[in-house]
């Protein structure tokens, strides 16, 4: 059975002005369905393609001769997650057990913000900032084109895409802009909150 793209958590125009209807148009609708279409050609008839995307990530991560299906498969689950950590009317502060825990693991709210903005700003080039649960401690990463949480054994809690085809019709070269605005107006901490308690934290 081959891996199917899952529909937007939102309409296309559910997250303007913030992340316009054409951003998701073309981030959904192209970029994440060709991760799907490449994936599917890439594991046709071979064993790869029984298995979770979780499991595909894990198996070809340190393989070099299976980069296109890392990828691909990467991208494809990276996005999944990627779209319901935004929701209308996100961002800002977050309350309970996800503001507890970030507290205790960066000192506050805010300097998770300022170490999260840090590190998505800094990729350079195509990639990710993550904030992971990782060996009972929350931790802000920085990886390349669609490496992430997974592949060193962390719980994958916020990411956001750093790739210019996320943010280059909004805000053009400003990556700033679009990393201050994903946090002040487009994170859904409810979600967060539910990847945590499911990574067990
Ligand atoms: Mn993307």
């Amino acid at each position: 059975m081959a891996f199917e793209l899952p529909p937007l958590p939102y309409p296309k125009n559910a997250l303007a002005p913030h992340m316009s209807e054409q951003t998701l148009e073309f981030h959904h609708g192209k970029h994440h369905q060709a991760y799907y279409t490449n994936l599917n050609n890439l594991v046709k008839d071979s064993p790869l393609a029984s298995l979770t995307l979780e499991e595909i990530i894990v198996e070809t991560a340190k393989d070099p001769a299976k980069a296109g299906i890392f990828n691909n498969a990467a991208q494809a689950w990276n996005h999944n997650l990627f779209w319901p950590m935004m929701k209308p009317n996100g961002g800002g502060a977050p309350t309970g057990k996800i503001a507890d825990a970030l507290t205790q693991s960066f000192g506050s709210v805010d300097k998770f913000k300022e170490e999260f903005k840090a590190a998505a700003v800094s990729q350079f080039g195509s990639g990710w900032a993550w904030l992971s649960l990782e060996g009972g401690t929350l931790k802000v990463t920085k990886t390349a084109n669609g490496v992430n949480p997974l592949v060193t054994g962390g719980h994958t809690l916020l990411g956001i895409d750093v790739w210019e085809h996320a943010y280059y019709l909004d805000y053009q070269n400003r990556r700033p802009d679009y990393v201050q605005t994903f946090l002040d107006k487009l994170v859904n901490w409810d979600y967060v909150t539910e990847l945590l308690t499911k990574a067990g934290g």
